[in-house]
């Protein structure tokens, strides 16, 4: 079902790839352009952009003209010709966003003159495409505070993840925590009358009347178990 789920996404939703040009690509930019670009890809891939072509008016900290980048953060402010040594030349650098999304801002001033020459700056190619993100990698976890992560064991796939417990214990509903099963038979055991309740416990009348009472083990007391309160059901 989540293959199928994951499927739908690919066709119907966001692209997984695409290029974006600036305006009037690939003949000169106009000046006092502003321009922009959100660019999305399914949930579980993140976005990769490069730079194919490059070529804007180069200034001091890309003051006059610039293309930025950026996810949540700032990626950086980028213009020059490839081989200018004033500006900020993106040249091959992979752009990774920490989410599925990414932001590009075109920026052009008045004009485009050097000591009174019109230079035709032709602006930018740039290729972008959904990259999977690697949920299991612990460097990524970090930076995604929403993302829960799995208790126990992590496997990654193209498109998602998908966790798993060591022998013994059993993925809960939450699908990242896990809880040993004997433990739980065992608490419960002590809730109700049962088998278990008998054996390990003993008979006693207790404040309600009735039932069967086991000394709580300490074992039983710090057992991860505990830490999740939902899954103790009287
Ligand atoms: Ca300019
Ligand atoms: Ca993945």
């Amino acid at each position: 079902q989540e293959l199928v789920l994951q499927l739908g996404l690919l066709c119907l939703g966001s692209p997984l790839f695409g290029e974006i040009r600036s305006p009037s690509y690939p003949k000169p930019y106009p000046n006092n352009n502003i321009s922009s670009w959100d660019l999305q890809v399914p949930k579980g891939y993140v976005v990769k952009l490069t730079f194919k072509y490059f070529d804007l008016e180069p200034s001091e900290s890309c003051f006059y003209d610039y293309v930025k980048v950026s996810d949540k953060k700032d990626l950086g402010r980028y213009c020059g010709r490839l081989g200018s040594t004033t500006g900020n030349h993106p040249g091959r650098k992979e752009f990774v966003s920490k989410g599925n999304k990414m932001h590009l801002e075109f920026r052009s001033d008045f004009s485009n003159e050097d000591n009174g020459t019109v230079i035709p700056y032709r602006g930018f190619l740039a290729y972008y495409k959904a990259v999977d993100l690697d949920e299991c990698d612990p460097n990524n976890a970090a930076e995604n505070d929403e993302r829960p992560q799995c208790q126990h064991f992590c496997h990654n796939y193209v498109g998602g993840y998908f966790c798993s417990c060591r022998i013994g214990y059993q993925l809960q509903s939450d699908r990242h925590s896990c809880k040993g099963k004997e433990k739980f038979y065992e608490i419960r055991g002590f809730q109700r009358r049962s088998p278990s309740c008998r054996k390990g416990g003993r008979s006693d009348l207790g404040s309600r009347g009735q039932g069967c009472r086991r000394q709580a083990q300490p074992h039983d007391v710090t057992s991860p178990f505990f830490l999740f309160p939902s899954g103790v059901q009287q």
